[in-house]
């Protein structure tokens, strides 16, 4: 039987399209889709799907074997806000679904892993302004704090097992079919939704706050790229950037679609963990080393996220 792929994780923001896209390029039959509970219908009905809990290794290793699996990307994570309410179960899920897949690979069960860090690893005493693949890290959030260890993990067992493990530093992730759920970043999609539901859309981060931002389809061809490459120098996690805006720039974007819209602010706790992170990324390593370039800039995200979550525009 040919080798296949597993995602753990498989029905959140980025794991649903991963999967999705995984499929397209590799065959169905090749992607086992995981996750602790079931995801969209276009994901369930396109391939094999099993529960999975990512914090239980025996069940891993079990679905591992049952489906030959060669190829682990582990997309489960808590997020930073969901983080810093439950330091302790996002601590259980983030550092020991890593340490599983990472020790499952040092076991020979598979022979590559994806996991994905974030601009979190980051903190106040990090540059802001395009932020150097390597810098200080000193990550203010439960969330920041577990991807740091998580990065020197992968550096580690990569050093001292062979282990192949790939990563990104994840920036906010901007995407229409699957909702984010948890994330500081998660405003750059609400905007969009609450934009056509509502017209108007009350934001929890200053006009001013920029942040480092990828429209999804990029953030995939990353992924991918990243696993495909033969040209790998770093297995800790590679930069990578594409735009940055404010939520004054986003809202500017969406009024040419939707003149009608308007943006208030109301600032909360969230303001401090987005001041925590850099406002732009310099991501020149991950373009030398397997060619990353990004495609979609602020204009080109926006209106491909307002004709797909506009339904009357669907069919135009
Ligand atoms: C979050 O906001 O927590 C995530 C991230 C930047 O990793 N989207």
């Amino acid at each position: 039987m040919n080798s296949t792929t597993l995602i753990i994780g498989a029905c959140g923001q980025i794991g649903t399209e991963l999967t999705l896209k995984l499929r397209a390029v590799f065959g169905n039959e090749s992607i086992i889709a995981s996750d602790i509970k079931e995801g969209s219908d276009e994901l369930m009905n396109s391939g094999v799907f099993e529960i999975l809990d990512a914090t239980n290794k025996e069940a891993i290793l079990k679905i591992i074997k049952k489906h030959h699996v060669d190829k682990v990307y582990l997309m489960a994570a808590m997020l930073s806000v969901t983080a810093e309410k439950y330091p302790d179960k996002a601590w259980d899920l983030n550092m020991n679904s890593l340490f599983h897949v990472l020790n499952l690979a040092k076991e020979k069960h598979i022979s590559k892993v994806f996991w994905p860090s974030s601009i979190a690893v980051f903190g106040n005493t990090t540059p802001r302004i395009n932020t150097p693949q390597e810098t200080i890290t000193e990550p203010s959030t439960v969330y920041g704090i577990s991807k740091l260890a998580g990065e020197r993990w992968c550096d580690y067992y990569y050093n001292h097992f062979n282990v192949d493990v790939r990563s990104i530093r994840y920036p906010g992730i901007i995407s229409w079919k699957t909702l984010p759920g948890g994330g500081t970043t998660d405003y750059a999609v609400d905007i969009f939704h609450k934009a056509i539901e509502t017209n108007n859309y009350t934001c929890f981060l200053k006009e001013d706050t920029n942040l480092p931002m990828l429209y999804m389809e990029d953030a995939i061809k990353a992924t991918i790229d990243l696993m495909q490459s033969d040209k790998i120098n770093n297995y800790t996690a590679y930069n990578i950037g594409g735009i940055s805006f404010n939520p004054m720039q986003i809202a500017t974007e969406i009024k040419k679609h939707i003149p009608e819209f308007k943006i208030n602010y109301h600032v909360d706790f969230r303001q401090e963990i987005a001041d925590s992170w850099p406002d732009s990324i310099d991501d020149s390593q991950a373009r030398e080393d397997w060619n990353w370039f990004h495609k979609y800039d602020i204009e080109a995200l926006t209106k491909d996220m307002i004709k797909n979550l506009t339904p009357s525009l669907e069919t135009i």
